[in-house]
C-alpha cells in the first residue's frame, strides 16, 4: 500500500461537504484514505454509515485504499480495506484474528509505546503526533520526527507514516527522518484550495 499522501477525514473535519473534498483530495493524488467519524460533531448510526457508503465507493472507483478509524463494526458493511487502531482501542491481536487479510495500522506515540506494541502484527505503523495539532483534543505530546528516526533505526522495513500538526511546511522533516508517508488532516480539509495544498504536500 502506498501510504505517501495518507488523507483522514470525518465530517467533523469538513467546512463543506466531505465527499467533494474527498474527490478533490483524490483528484489531487492523495493515496490513501482514512474514514475517521469521530469526536465532537461526529455523526452517529446510519448517518455515520450512510457517509461512510458513500466515500468507500468513491474511494473504490479511484482505486483507493480505504481504511476505517477504530470502528471495527465498519469494518464488514464498508468492506474496508483495512483498520487504523490505537493504543486504546482493541488489542491488535483480537484484531488480527478477526481480520487475517486486512490491512492493519497501529499509532504509537512514544518508546514505551513501541515496546508494549506487538509491532510484528501490524502492517504499518502511524507515529505521532509529529507536531503540535489542533485537530485531536486528547491528543498526546508533540514528540517530532525523531520518533520516525527511532522507529525506522528499530524497525527497517516496516511501513511508517507521521500523523499529527504536519503541514506543507514540515512534511519534509517527517519524511527525512524516514517515514514512507504523511498522515494529515487539516493540511487538507482546511485548506483553502485542496489541490494546491496536496501537490505542495
Ligand atoms: N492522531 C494523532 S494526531 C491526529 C490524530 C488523528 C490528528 C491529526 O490532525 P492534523 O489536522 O493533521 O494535525
Ligand atoms: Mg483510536
Amino acid at each position: 500500500m502506498n501510504l505517501r499522501k495518507y488523507l483522514i477525514m470525518g465530517s467533523q473535519n469538513c467546512d463543506e461537504d466531505p465527499v467533494k473534498i474527498l474527490e478533490a483530495a483524490i483528484d489531487a493524488g492523495i493515496t490513501v484514505f482514512q474514514f475517521r467519524e469521530k469526536g465532537s460533531g461526529a455523526l452517529t448510526g446510519n448517518a455515520k454509515l450512510n457517509l461512510g457508503f458513500t466515500l468507500r465507493l468513491i474511494c473504490s472507483q479511484h482505486d483507493i485504499p480505504f481504511i476505517v478509524n477504530d470502528d471495527i463494526d465498519l469494518v464488514e458493511p464498508l468492506e474496508a480495506d483495512g483498520i487504523h487502531i490505537g493504543q486504546d482501542d482493541q488489542a491488535v491481536e483480537e484484531v488480527r484474528k478477526t481480520f487475517p487479510d486486512k490491512v492493519i495500522g497501529l499509532s504509537v506515540s512514544n518508546q514505551l509505546e513501541i515496546d508494549a506494541s506487538p509491532i510484528h502484527l501490524a502492517d504499518y505503523l502511524g507515529a505521532g503526533p509529529m507536531f503540535h495539532t489542533s485537530t485531536k483534543k486528547d491528543a498526546k505530546k508533540p514528540v517530532g520526527p525523531e520518533l520516525v528516526q527511532q522507529l525506522r533505526k528499530e524497525y527497517p522495513d516496516k511501513p511508517i507514516v507521521g500523523i499529527g500538526g504536519i503541514s506543507e511546511s514540515n512534511a519534509d522533516s517527517v519524511m527525512a527522518a524516514g517515514a514512507d508517508g504523511v498522515a494529515v488532516i487539516s493540511a487538507v480539509t482546511k485548506a483553502k484550495d485542496i489541490n494546491a495544498a496536496i501537490q505542495r504536500l
